[in-house]
């Protein structure tokens, strides 16, 4: 089954299904620039580069939320939000759908050749002002997805009817299905987090990460496997696939007192693909879907993945 029938399948909403075909345009658009030669060398050259047509090579992630706004102004979408963007970039329509992006996610890993991605959220304007429609809560979402730009291009999709993997057919230039109905493991011995921050963490997660280093000898009674890719694509593309937890709690340094990952395009799509696979997504109070929105930039804590884990991660302070 490709995207399109998929969409017609489980999409009642004619405008979501023409905004995620768009989006799924852009994102072969962004992973053949990424493939592309000419990419390969302009991230070995440091020096300013030309492409084919003469033209000077942006960094990836600008010319991604090029494409992103290219197709997305063909779409029946009223305004697009971005990590790139500082406010919102109005479509001057009455368009019902407002589209968040992180155009390209894995900054440290753009240059590196490993996987990349990127994130978006559909949210309804619900006869709000835009100012006001970008600050609803996660729960409003109607739509949530990623791409993967890896060994292969894969999309989790959301549209509310459970989360769907799909993979870049590069014949057909189509998304086919892989599997129709992703669900999370509910227990897990994987977690993911960037350790190296340790000396930054509060209690809760430096006695949950105590407890799984432990293993067999400690509270948890079974021994852990440590995961830390550096792109939130590929960490979440795993634990869809074979559970997990992945872990980037706010911690004591002054910029990420709030956390590092962005509520609006990072946390909360994210959190919906989630929540429809079974797994469970929180800041370690709340769920993630609930956090009042008082910015487009605002951060967040953000722990998600297989359920069992994330409770007990939840219930960590307690237990020393
Ligand atoms: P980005 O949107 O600028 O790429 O930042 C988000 C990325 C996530 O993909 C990843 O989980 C995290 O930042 C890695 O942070 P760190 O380098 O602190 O481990
Ligand atoms: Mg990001």
């Amino acid at each position: 089954m490709y995207l399109a029938e998929y969409l017609s399948k489980f999409c009642e909403e004619k405008d979501i299904r023409f905004i995620i075909k768009n989006l799924s345009q852009a994102a072969i658009k962004i992973s053949k620039v990424i493939r592309s030669v000419d990419n390969a060398v302009n991230v070995n050259n440091k020096s300013e580069t030309k492409n084919i047509d003469g033209d000077i090579q942006k960094p990836l992630d600008i010319l991604s939320d090029e494409i992103l706004l290219e197709f997305l102004k063909k779409s029946p979408a009223s305004a697009y939000a971005s990590e790139e963007q500082e406010g919102f970039v109005d479509f001057k329509n009455n368009n019902e759908y407002i589209v968040f992006a992180d155009p390209l996610d894995g900054s440290s890993n753009i240059d590196v050749n490993v996987s990349i991605g990127t994130i978006f959220s559909v949210m309804p304007r619900n006869d709000l002002s835009l100012e006001k429609a970008f600050l609803q809560k996660g729960m409003n979402q109607k739509s949530s997805g990623f791409f993967v730009y890896g060994p292969q291009t894969t999309l989790f999709l959301t549209v509310g009817k459970g989360t769907a993997l799909f993979c870049l057919d590069e014949e057909r230039n189509e998304f086919i299905i892989v599997n129709e109905q992703i669900k999370i493991p509910i227990s897990t011995n994987e977690f993911a987090i960037n350790a190296s921050y340790s000396r930054f963490w509060d209690i809760k997660t430096s006695n949950y990460i105590e407890n799984c280093q432990q293993g067999i000898d400690g509270p948890r009674g079974k021994d852990f496997g440590m995961r830390w890719v550096g792109s939130l694509v590929a960490d979440a593309s795993r634990i869809f696939n074979r559970g997990g937890i992945f872990l980037y709690p706010a911690d004591s340094r002054v910029k990420y007192k709030e956390g590092r990952l962005r509520l609006t395009y990072e946390a909360n799509p994210i959190a919906m693909l989630i929540r429809e696979a079974n797994g469970k997504a929180t800041n370690g109070l709340d769920d993630i879907l609930n956090i009042e929105v008082k910015s487009i930039h605002q951060r967040s804590s953000l722990i998600f993945g297989s359920s069992e884990e994330v409770e007990e991660y939840i219930k960590s302070s307690k237990k020393v």
